[in-house]
């Protein structure tokens, strides 16, 4: 926030603020009560990332369009055969499944806490229409007992990514652990399940030296039975067991 401050300052005022963080400026007539409520403005500002606006022809994107071909093939390959699998795209994880007609989704993580900014689903009607956003009418179902007031549970079906997480922690001694339940409004055939913990840190420079440090939890995938009962459709365990042979 001083970062932004000292910005302001020089940029669209011309004088330094930031020496009034700590008491009244010495020589501009700026105390410190006048710095702080400079800074409520500003208290809504989350840094965000964006995607790298290059053109058609250059080398990254002529890469991609070499790559494309050749992930599709794979997926097929891997359609046909293990019929789910996970793929880590930096950023944000796929969990691919079977085809399946269902009216909820359940997701169950294995560890005690975690933060996600988003959780999507994708479907065979339209392979790019996020079928879980709230604006659907999608309804969301957590574990009370794991609710954390500062990151409600509907922050990772409104559309928004990077640092405005879903908290869930298990209370000590627990045996089960955080889950969600995604309630489509009627029926739907999915076949994708997405989410990210910030996945807007992952177009920040730091993953080039870094790597990707978030680090995704393990996780079962379940889809919701006509009766009502929840059969497991991916889990982290199976693909990347799969996978590995
Ligand atoms: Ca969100």
């Amino acid at each position: 926030m001083d970062e932004i401050m000292q910005t302001v300052g020089a940029s669209m005022l011309g004088m330094t603020v930031g020496c009034a963080r700590c008491h009244n400026h010495k020589f501009d007539p700026i105390s410190i009560q006048d710095y702080y409520l400079l800074t409520a403005v500003f208290q809504g500002v989350e840094f965000g990332g964006r995607y790298p606006e290059l053109a058609d022809e250059h080398p990254r994107k002529q890469r991609a369009k070499e790559l494309y071909p050749l992930l599709a093939k794979e997926r097929k390959v891997l359609r046909e055969g293990l019929g789910f699998w996970e793929e880590d795209n930096g950023g944000y994880t796929d969990m691919v499944f079977p085809n399946t007609t269902t009216k909820a989704l359940r997701v169950e993580f294995d560890r005690p806490q975690i933060f996600i900014d988003e959780l999507e689903v994708f479907g065979t009607q339209d392979f790019k229409a996020n079928l879980a956003l709230a604006s659907n009418g999608t309804k969301l179902v957590e574990d009370p007992a794991m609710a954390d007031p500062g990151g409600g549970v509907h922050k990772v079906n409104d559309g928004e990514y990077g640092t405005m997480t879903w908290k869930s922690k298990a209370p000590a001694g627990s045996k089960t652990k955080p889950w969600v339940e995604i309630h489509f409004p009627q029926a739907q055939e999915v076949n994708l399940f997405r989410f990210s913990s910030n996945r807007e840190y992952y177009f920040e420079t730091d993953y080039l030296d870094n790597g990707n440090k978030g680090g995704f939890p393990g996780y079962r995938v379940l889809a919701q039975q006509e009766e009502g009962s929840w059969k497991e459709v991916g889990s982290t365990q199976q693909a990347r067991a799969a996978l590995s042979k």
